[in-house]
C-alpha cells in the first residue's frame, strides 16, 4: 500500500450492555479481540481492534456497556468511566442498538449525555435485526432519529455478519487522508498476557450465573515461552467468597478443569501453538479496592461516574 493514499481513523463503539458491540467488533476485524457473553457487562475496558478495507485502516475502540454504576461500586464506576473516556475521546462514534429489546432507557440516557457534549460524527446502528420484524425496526429508527441527529443509520447482524461489510466500507469511505498507525497485521493493541486472560474470564462468564461472574477476575501471573514453541501460561482467578471458590473449583475439580479446557483450546488456537494453561483460585475478599487488580486493565479505581 503506497502511504500517499492511505486514510486512517478512530471509531469507538459504545451502548447499552449486551447490545453486541463485541460481536461487532470482532465481525468487522475478522477476527476475536473482545470477549462476548450472553450476559450483561462482559467487556471491562477499552479493547483495540483493528480493520483494514481498501486503503483505509480503522481502529475500533470496544467499550464497556454504558449503564448508572451503582453508588457504592467501585468497579461498576471504573468501568462505566473508561467507556465514557472512549466515547469522549472519539471523532466518530456508532451508538450500537439491541433492536429487540423493548426498553430504550440506557439508550436514552447515552444519548443525553451525548447532545451535551462536543460535536462528533455519530452513526446509529440498529443490532440484532435477525430478531426483529421489519416496520418494528422502522419504527425504532424514526424514533430514534427524531430524537438525535445522526449522521447516518444501518441495520445489521453482528452475529450473522449481515449488514455488516456494508457498514464497514462506509466507515472507510469516512476516514480521514492519514497514515495507517499500527503496521498491516496488528488486530489489537490487548497485550497477550491480559488477552489470555479474557479467554479464561470469558469461559467463566459462559459457566456461572447471577452474581459470581462480576465478583471474580482473571489474571495471568507467569508466562513462559519453550524453545520448542509451546506456551505454558499460569492464572488465578480472584473471587470474593469461599462460597464462590467452592463453585468454581466444582464437585473434584470438574468446573474448573472444564474451563481450563475450553481457554487452552482457543488459546492454543488464536497463538497456534501448544499452550499449557494452569489455573488456580484464591479468595480475595477485598479484590475490588486493589488498585493493582485495576492497573491490568489500564482502569482508574478512583472514577467517579
Ligand atoms: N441474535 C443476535 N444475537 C447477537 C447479535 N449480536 C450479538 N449478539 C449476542 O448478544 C450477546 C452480547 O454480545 P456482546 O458482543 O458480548 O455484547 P456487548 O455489547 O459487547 O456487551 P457488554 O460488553 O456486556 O456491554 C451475545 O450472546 C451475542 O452472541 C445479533 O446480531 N443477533
Ligand atoms: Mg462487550
Amino acid at each position: 500500500m503506497s502511504e500517499h493514499n492511505q486514510k486512517f481513523g478512530f471509531v469507538a463503539v459504545a451502548g447499552a450492555p449486551n447490545a453486541g458491540k463485541s460481536t461487532l467488533i470482532n465481525a468487522l476485524v475478522g477476527a476475536k479481540v473482545s470477549i462476548v457473553s450472553p450476559k450483561v457487562q462482559t467487556t471491562r475496558t477499552r479493547v483495540l481492534g483493528i480493520a483494514l478495507h481498501e486503503n483505509a485502516q480503522i481502529v475500533f475502540v470496544d467499550t464497556p456497556g454504558i449503564f448508572q454504576p451503582s453508588q457504592n461500586n467501585k468497579l461498576e464506576k471504573a468501568i462505566v468511566s473508561a467507556a465514557w473516556e472512549g466515547v469522549e475521546d472519539s471523532e466518530t462514534l456508532l451508538l450500537m442498538v439491541d433492536a429487540s429489546k423493548k426498553s430504550g432507557k440506557a439508550t436514552q440516557y447515552i444519548l443525553d449525555h451525548l447532545k451535551d457534549g462536543k460535536a462528533r460524527k455519530t452513526i446509529l446502528v440498529l443490532n440484532k435485526i435477525d430478531k426483529v420484524r421489519r416496520a418494528e425496526l422502522l419504527d425504532i429508527s424514526q424514533k430514534l432519529n427524531e430524537s438525535f441527529d445522526f449522521e447516518a443509520t444501518f441495520m445489521i447482524s453482528a452475529l450473522k455478519e449481515d449488514g455488516t461489510k456494508q457498514l464497514l466500507s462506509y466507515l472507510a469511505s469516512q476516514m480521514a487522508d492519514e497514515q495507517w498507525h499500527y503496521p498491516e497485521d496488528h488486530i489489537t493493541d490487548m497485550p497477550m498476557r491480559l488477552m489470555a486472560a479474557e479467554v479464561t474470564r470469558e469461559k467463566l462468564f459462559y459457566k456461572l450465573h447471577q452474581e459470581l461472574p462480576y465478583n471474580l477476575t482473571v489474571e495471568t501471573d507467569t508466562w513462559e515461552n519453550f524453545e520448542n514453541g509451546d506456551i505454558k501460561i499460569e492464572q488465578t482467578i480472584y473471587v470474593t467468597r469461599d462460597t464462590h471458590k467452592k463453585i468454581i473449583l466444582g464437585k473434584d475439580g470438574a468446573m474448573i478443569k472444564q474451563v481450563g479446557q475450553q481457554s487452552r483450546q482457543e488459546l492454543s488456537t488464536f497463538m497456534e501453538t501448544p499452550v499449557h494453561l494452569k489455573l488456580f483460585v484464591k479468595v480475595r475478599e477485598n479484590w475490588q479496592d486493589d488498585a493493582e487488580r485495576y492497573s491490568m486493565w489500564g482502569l482508574d479505581p478512583k472514577a467517579s461516574s
